[in-house]
Parts: structure tokens; C-alpha cells; sequence
């Protein structure tokens, strides 16, 4: 546990409030204080110059160890800060980096995590490299030493080991899916923001009792699971990692084999906490969209769960999912409850009809969004 005091730099909007400081406490940060502006990517210290001497004075009073800041830095805005406020700053790609490593149980997310890392280094290196000649602060320590091209060729070097070891996870991968698809059965695979419910689901179909929680990114590693549905057909459901607002691309680059999962799925649930705000929903199904829309995956193979209705109604969840532009017959749309247990038979009804094409009056039973 590191329990480390942190103050928090973020935007004054209480969505970003609350998920940063969910991340700073999947991180294990204490947040003494939160700093909101409106604006936190100035150049020189990400926020405001003004702003930055009052921080350095809530460092010093509140005896803070550390600076977590809700946005991605470049070096020059990291040092700069940490030079005035002589302490470690922690943007949001750390940040997220930090929590995967603290949460990565298998080798495959412990190889992806580092080659993130190493990315992540790679990507500001030489910046970082030249501040620390000029002089060293809190997480530039020991850079001035040597020139950048050492650390370059260091973190290439140990870059190229881990894509090696994981090609090897990819190979084994992908010959027990050659070997699931010589037996013909089909794969559906669970995706959605953090905390939206999918391992909720997942336990609730397959009457697993994987790790489920309010923190964020409780699954790190896909887990896959044999699901009967109801015309006692077999399928294989998948469990995945959450995706999260601003997640790096190299973070995704080193999550490829997990995600690849994906692409090669019939199915694909998309799991949307429904019961959140319209903008926030907005925001974060706009992220899924977006990695979805990377790995290629056509729309057509996406079903969109309207999780957590217990917490609103079902009226609530069409009505925002006709906002998010989410339309039947192109997108099936099924509001559900994980925990209570609502729709769910339903789901296994819809991939019957699409997997199987049985049943197809279930389309007009009116139970799906029209
Ligand atoms: N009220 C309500 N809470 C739910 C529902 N489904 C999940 N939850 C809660 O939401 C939180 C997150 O659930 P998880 O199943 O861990 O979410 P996840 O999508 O797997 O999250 P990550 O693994 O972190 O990506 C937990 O506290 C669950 O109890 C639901 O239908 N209704
Ligand atoms: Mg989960």
C-alpha cells in the first residue's frame, strides 16, 4: 500500500472530480486536497502561473508527498512544476499506469503493463533527459547522467524482450481460438467503461464469482467462460479489461492480444452504465466507441446492455439511449440489472437469435427499443 498524500489538479466539473479521485484511490493516494480550473493544459505548468504558486503553498501546509494531475503533461510541464513545487507530479497516464500495475494478476498484464511503462518513458525520454542536465527535480532524478540515446537504446533493448514474450501469449491465444473455431463454438466477449457491470454480468450468467467492485478497473486480464443458452447451445462469453477517458494509445498497443479477443468475437456486448448522466454516458460510451472503431469491429456486431436500471427506470434508459443515438433495428438495445437480475434471460434470447438465428419473433416483442 503506498498511502501516499496527494493533492489533485482537475477540471471543476463533478464527473471529472469524482473519477479522478476513484483513480487517485485505485492508485492507493490519500487526496488531502483537490485544486479545480478550468484550464490545466497551459503550457508551462499545465495550469495557470498564479495557480501553481498556490499550489506549491498547499504542498508545503498540508505536508503533501505528491501531485496527481488529471490530464496527460509533456516533460517541460511536469518539470516546471515540480521544480517550483519540489515534489513528484503524476499525470493521468501514470496515473492509470500505476493502478494496472498494482492490479495486473496474470504474466500477460504484468508483460503489458511494463511495455506500456517502457512506452510511456520511451515517448519523453530525450525531453526529460535534456531538463535533467539543466538540473534535477522530483522524477528526473539520475536522468542527467548519461545522454538520451543510452536510455533510448536501454528502454528499446528491454522493449523488444517483452514484445517477444508477449507474440508468445499472442501464439498460444490464438491457437486456442484456431481450436475453438474448429469445434465451431461461437464467442461473445463482455467490453464497456469501467464500473459499468460487466464482471456483475458475467458472474450472473455463468455463475462465476469473479471480482467485482466500485474501484475502478477491478478486471486486468480477459476470462473466458462456457455459457448455455437457451436452445442448450454452447457458447463462449469473455470477460475483458474496462476502458477508461484518455487511455493512451500505447496502452492499447500493449493490451492488443486481450483486446484482440474482440475481433475475433460473433458478438460483442457493450455494457453502459445507464443510470449515470446523459453527458457522462456520452462521454464514456464515446471512448468504448472509439477503441471498438479502432480494432475494426463493424457496429453490427454490437449490442448495447443498458445496464444498472434499478437505479433509474426503464423509460430513462430509452430515452437516453434515443439521445445517444443508439436506434433499433441497426442497434439492439436491451435495458438490464446485473444485480437484480433484470432482462437477463433476455440477453441469452437475443444471442440465440443472433447467433443461432433462432426464435426471430423476438424482435417483435417489444421488449428492444424501436
Ligand atoms: N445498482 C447496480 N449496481 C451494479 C449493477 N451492475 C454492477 N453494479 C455495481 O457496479 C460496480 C462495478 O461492477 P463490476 O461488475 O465490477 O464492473 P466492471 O464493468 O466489471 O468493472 P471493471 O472490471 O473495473 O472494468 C459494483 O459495485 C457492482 O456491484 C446493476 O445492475 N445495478
Ligand atoms: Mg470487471
Amino acid at each position: 500500500m503506498n498511502f501516499k498524500k496527494a493533492l489533485l489538479i482537475t477540471y471543476p466539473i463533478e464527473e471529472s472530480v469524482n473519477e479522478a479521485l476513484s483513480l487517485a484511490e485505485a492508485a492507493g493516494y490519500i487526496v488531502k486536497r483537490i485544486v479545480k480550473q478550468k484550464h490545466i493544459t497551459r503550457s508551462k505548468y499545465g495550469i495557470g502561473k498564479g495557480k501553481a504558486y498556490e499550489v506549491k503553498d498547499l504542498v508545503n501546509d498540508l505536508n503533501i508527498d505528491i501531485i496527481l494531475f488529471d490530464e496527460v503533461l509533456k516533460p517541460t510541464q511536469q518539470y516546471n512544476l515540480a521544480s517550483l513545487c519540489k515534489k513528484d507530479i503524476i499525470d493521468r497516464e501514470r496515473l492509470i499506469l500505476e493502478i494496472f500495475e498494482r492490479r495486473a494478476s496474470t504474466s500477460e498484464s504484468h508483460i503489458q503493463i511494463k511495455l506500456a511503462q517502457l512506452r510511456y518513458e520511451m515517448v519523453r525520454i530525450k525531453e526529460k533527459v535534456k531538463l535533467a542536465k539543466i538540473g534535477e527535480q522530483p522524477g528526473f532524478f539520475g536522468l542527467g547522467k548519461y545522454d538520451a540515446d543510452v536510455y533510448t537504446l536501454a528502454l528499446n533493448s528491454q522493449m523488444s524482450i517483452l514484445k517477444k514474450k508477449l507474440e508468445k501469449e499472442e501464439k498460444r491465444r490464438t491457437l486456442y481460438r484456431n481450436q475453438r473455431n474448429r469445434i465451431g463454438i461461437p464467442t461473445i466477449s463482455l467490453v464497456g467503461y469501467t464500473s459499468a457491470g460487466k464482471t456483475t454480468l458475467f458472474n450472473s450468467l455463468t455463475g462465476e464469482s469473479k471480482a467485482v467492485g466500485k474501484e475502478m478497473f477491478t478486471t486486468l486480464s480477459t476470462f473466458t467462460r462456457a455459457l448455455y443458452i437457451n436452445s442448450n447451445q454452447k457458447v463462449l462469453l469473455s470477460d475483458t479489461v474496462g476502458f477508461v477517458n484518455k487511455l493512451p494509445a500505447y496502452m492499447i498497443d500493449a493490451f492488443k492480444s486481450t483486446l484482440n479477443e474482440l475481433v475475433y468475437s460473433q458478438l460483442i456486448l457493450l455494457v453502459i452504465d445507464i443510470s449515470q448522466t446523459l453527458k457522462n454516458i456520452k462521454i464514456n460510451l464515446n471512448s468504448c466507441l472509439h477503441i471498438i472503431n479502432e480494432l475494426q469491429i463493424p457496429s453490427t456486431k454490437v449490442l448495447y446492455l443498458l445496464n444498472k436500471v434499478d437505479l433509474t427506470t426503464v423509460n430513462d434508459a430509452y430515452e437516453k439511449s434515443k439521445m445517444l443515438g443508439l436506434k433499433y433495428p441497426s442497434n439492439i438495445v436491451l435495458p438490464i440489472s446485473a444485480k437484480t437480475g433484470y432482462n437477463t434471460n433476455k440477453i441469452l434470447d437475443v444471442i440465440d437469435v443472433l447467433i443461432y438465428g433462432n426464435n426471430l419473433e423476438i424482435q417483435n416483442s417489444g421488449d428492444f427499443q424501436k
